[in-house]
């Protein structure tokens, strides 16, 4: 019997030399096998299953990178569980609001965030706990003495893979249901829309709690069956290290912002190289035109969203055209992209509308959200991306804003009413208004303007430390302004689009420095 589980279709792609290095630590070095997979995957997939948990149960993970956490992603897919990645900046507050919404029956924490995270797992009925560190934790122990062997869960195409929390246009986060054919079809077509082979070596230095480092770039590797060489974090300097020994990139902006920044970023320091790709957050033309002349590659710009993985990409072949700058290249095949104007008409060539999107890639909605997942499609059916661009006469794409309130720092998505929130609730203040305005490293950087209640004396700093006390770190103010009032329209609505102006060049003098992080 067929079995649509992509863990099945991953395994399948395993080379025929089971010894072969399929990861490699840039980090110490260490090493492991397409063998290695197999049997560590196994033993993980055994133990989920020996704690017979409900079909369909959600595995939360916050946990550092590590090649151990993204067996573990593998493992649960071979299980037939539902992956729940949480990035490791979030803290208590957030943390309470995924497990509540989700309701996991396993969570997945460090030794160290254990003693805070427990506490809230237990009180919120999550049946198991372990700790993950990276080569050590009770996962692992308990892991041990369970069989290498495991025959791989049957699942079909609509079966839920994994959650991934994003806040779609608009509100609290809500979690996106991905399917295991949501994840696979979109793999298999970026895996020959870029020219995957098992030549191929990855450099892998991206987190593996969002779309961009967990699927795009781990599912295309291994379905390739192409080494990775695996970095916990993004050091430049020990990327430009490895890239000689490599032929394939990913990274959002900011880590191609700091490429640049390396001497050592060099033509012969690339000579092996054959793509670069970018994503997440819109690619600076300077960028794009830096890179091309330091290194003499091209920058293969893509887009898509945690709702719908991957939607649109500049072309890898020559033949199906040039990489431009700018833009996000042409609708992937199989993936439906339309622009509509506000009365629903189906924009001209080069006219400014709604992107929407359609295709086996798109999620099914957000988690127990029905009315939310029915607000963000159309009624013919088709995902309403938040995002505004236009496709010009050859078909390529372009972002020129969003229409949903989203500031995207160093390719991570903060939402102004969230942030506004906990600024709200400080004492002593009337009303906040957070907005995104331009920096040199981060691409966005979030700021906030505050009102306090009248008679009341707020500090910027003081509240810059509070908010950092309780949110991701990411998500914190990089600068904070006391104002006597916010301007406002005629219908009394903040307009942010004044404050954005006002503050445009608040990090412009950094831009030289790539300071100010
Ligand atoms: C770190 N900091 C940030 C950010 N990251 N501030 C704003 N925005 C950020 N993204 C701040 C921290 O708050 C901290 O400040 C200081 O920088 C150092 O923190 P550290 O963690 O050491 O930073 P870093 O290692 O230099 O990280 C920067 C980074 C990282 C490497 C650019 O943010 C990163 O890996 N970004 C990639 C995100 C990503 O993968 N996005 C894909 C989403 P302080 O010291 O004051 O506390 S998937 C997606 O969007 C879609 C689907 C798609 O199309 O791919
Ligand atoms: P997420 O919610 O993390 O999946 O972020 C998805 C959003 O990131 C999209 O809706 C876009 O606004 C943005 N995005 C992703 N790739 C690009 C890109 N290449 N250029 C501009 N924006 C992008």
């Amino acid at each position: 019997m067929k079995n649509d589980n992509i863990f099945a279709a991953i395994r399948a792609a395993f080379p025929a030399s089971a010894d072969a290095v399929a990861i490699e630590s840039g980090d110490n070095g260490a090493t492991y096998s397409w063998h290695d997979i197999d049997t560590i995957t196994a033993q993980f997939a055994n133990l989920l299953t020996s704690l017979k948990l409900p079909a369909g149960s959600r595995v939360a993970v916050q946990t550092e990178k590590s090649v151990e956490a993204l067996l573990l992603y593998l493992a649960v897919l071979r299980a037939g569980y539902v992956y729940l990645p949480l990035n490791n900046a979030y803290q208590a507050g957030e943390i309470a609001y995924f497990i509540e919404n989700a309701e996991p029956a396993v969570f997945v924490c460090t030794s160290k965030t254990r003693s805070w995270i427990e506490p809230i797992a237990i009180r919120c009925k999550v049946a198991h706990c372990f700790t993950l560190d990276d080569g050590s934790g009770t996962l692992l122990d308990a892991a041990r003495s369970h069989s290498t062997e495991h025959v791989v869960a049957q699942k079909s195409a609509q079966d839920l893979a994994a959650i991934l929390y994003t806040s779609g246009t608009t509100g609290r986060s809500k979690g996106a249901m991905l399917s295991h054919s949501n994840l696979l079809s979109n793999a298999r077509t970026l895996l020959d829309y870029w020219g995957w082979s098992a030549s191929d070596v990855l450099i892998h230095a991206l987190p593996i709690f969002h779309v961009h480092g967990l699927f795009v770039a781990s599912h295309c590797a291994l379905l390739a069956g192409a080494k990775m060489i695996w970095f916990a974090k993004f050091e430049p300097q020990a990327v430009v290290n490895r890239l000689p020994d490599a032929t394939v990139f990913m990274g959002v902006p900011t880590l191609y912002v700091r490429l640049l920044a390396e001497a050592s970023l060099t033509k012969a320091q690339c000579r092996n190289m054959r793509l670069f790709i970018a994503g997440s957050a819109p690619l600076l033309i300077e960028t794009f035109n830096a890179f091309r002349e330091r290194t003499g590659h091209t920058i293969l710009e893509r887009y898509g969203m945690s709702e719908t993985v991957m939607l649109t990409s500049n072309p890898y072949r020559a033949e199906d055209g040039e990489r431009r700058g700018g833009t996000v290249g042409f609708a992937l095949p199989g993936v439906g992209v339309r622009v509509r104007n506000d009365a629903a008409a189906e924009c001209a060539i080069d006219e400014i509308g709604g992107i929407e999107v359609t295709g086996p890639n798109v999620f099914s909605g957000y988690w127990q959200m029905p009315e939310k997942t029915k607000e963000e499609f159309t009624s013919d059916g088709w995902f309403k991306t938040g995002d505004v661009g236009k496709r010009d006469a050859r078909g390529y794409f372009t972002i020129v804003g969003r229409s949903k309130d989203l500031i995207i720092s160093g390719g991570y998505n903060v939402y102004p009413a969230e942030i506004e929130g906990y600024i709200n609730d400080l004492p002593g203040v009337a009303e906040s208004a957070v907005i995104g305005v331009p920096h040199p490293d981060f691409g966005e950087a979030v700021v906030a303007v505050v009102v306090a209640k009248a008679g009341n004396a707020v500090d910027a700093d003081a509240m810059i430390a509070s908010i950092k006390a309780n949110i991701a770190n990411f998500k914190v103010p990089k600068r904070l302004f006391v104002v006597s009032e916010l301007p406002r329209n005629a219908m009394g609505k903040v307009q942010k689009n004044v404050l954005r102006e006002e503050h445009k060049s608040l990090f412009a003098e950094s831009s030289k420095r790539v300071a100010q992080r």
